[in-house]
């Protein structure tokens, strides 16, 4: 019996003084493990007599259960001590103020078409929407301007490519959202009320000209619609888009898609370099309009001795500009987020970058 306390004495100091998990495994392996002295002190048990098997064999268990118990309660102990460590490291101060997150804002030119959409739709105007590569046709030869026409040359139009050996006329992008009011009105019809807000694409590239854009045009054919209907309606929108009375001048001038045709200008003023619309009485150019030609109508399947109405068409991006006070077009076209932050657009909204806000 001396021996088994002394092996019971020798494992329970062992597990005692055990300084980690690693070192608890070897003391485990020692005594326990398929080569344990405990275990190898098992076999033992077979060559003894039935009286001592019995005697020693329970006390030789009831010392494996002590030892397994020891063991159990160390790793225990010890993963607590390792929680306990955890909790007084690692800790999060829930009472602390959120990091601010950039959040994005609407760019200014999808704001003014949403400004601008809701006037319209107020005066019961339909928004229209089409492919911005288009055929020749609906960009061009049904908009009266014919193949030889030198408005074609005047659109610096992006030609799309054609396979090889196809030799029909190359689909184009659409020059102005025009072609789109054309297939509204062959598949709508007569009446029509539509505005055509979208991307055009011109072959230009400058200080105020950019490769794409963006135009809105607007429609309306009716019994009886006629040029005074044309000047309410652009009062009435730039007032609402201004936020103040807007007068506009008409200017003759020449489209092929309309007769008569009008260049429309906005009041404004321009007193010590700053721009005021709607003030004084200087003028700004800002839109062509005009009556539908009676060939635009025909291509379309409208007949023209039965329907009139009138059109226009403005940039989008320079009516964003002119409301914003944004002079500059770096600030749209390259979408420089220093420039749109600059005119009061903060792009990315990360409040330490917020500031510059111009007057
Ligand atoms: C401009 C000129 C204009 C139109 C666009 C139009 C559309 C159809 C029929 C007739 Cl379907 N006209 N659109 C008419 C006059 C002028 O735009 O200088 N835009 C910036």
């Amino acid at each position: 019996m001396t021996a088994l306390d002394d092996l019971k004495g020798k494992y329970l100091t062992a597990v005692a003084a055990a300084a980690d998990e690693a070192a608890l495994e070897e003391v485990r392996l020692a005594a326990l493990g398929k080569k344990g002295e405990i275990s190898l002190k098992m076999r033992e048990l077979g060559k003894m007599s039935p009286e001592e098997r019995s005697t020693f064999g329970a006390a030789l268990n009831a010392l494996k259960d002590e030892i397994d118990a020891a063991l159990r309660a160390k790793k225990a102990a010890m993963a607590d001590a390792a929680l306990d460590a955890r909790l007084r490291t690692e800790w999060l101060d829930v009472t602390l103020p959120g990091r601010p997150r950039p959040a994005g804002t609407i760019h200014p030119v999808s704001q003014v078409t949403e400004e601008l959409t809701a006037i319209f739709a107020d005066m019961g105007f339909a928004v229209a929407e089409g492919p911005q590569v288009e055929s020749d046709w609906y960009n061009f030869d049904a908009l009266n301007i014919p193949p030889e026409h030198p408005a074609r040359q005047e659109h610096d139009t992006f030609f799309m490519n054609r396979a090889e050996g196809d030799d029909r006329p190359p689909h184009v992008l659409r020059t102005h959202t025009s072609p789109v009011q054309i297939r509204a009105m062959m598949e709508q019809g007569a009446p029509i009320r539509i505005i055509c807000p979208g991307r055009v694409y011109r072959m230009d590239m400058d200080q105020t000209h950019s490769p794409m854009f963006h135009q809105v045009e607007g429609l309306v054919i009716g019994k009886d619609i006629s040029m005074a209907n044309l000047k309410w309606v652009l009062e009435e929108f730039f007032s609402a888009f201004f936020g103040k009375p807007v007068k506009t001048r008409f200017r003759a001038s020449h489209f092929p898609f309309t007769e008569p045709s009008a260049e429309v200008d906005i009041q404004c003023s321009w007193i010590d370099g700053q721009l005021r619309i709607g003030e004084g009485d200087g003028w700004m150019e800002v839109l062509g309009s005009g009556m539908v030609h009676s060939h635009v109508l025909r291509s379309a399947g409208v007949d023209p001795d039965e329907w009139q109405g009138f059109a226009f068409g403005m940039g989008i991006d320079r009516m964003a500009m002119l409301k914003y006070g944004i002079p500059d077009l770096r600030a749209f076209f390259e979408s420089d987020l220093r420039w749109l932050r600059h005119y009061g657009f903060s792009a990315l909204n990360v409040p330490e970058l917020a500031g510059g806000v111009a007057g």
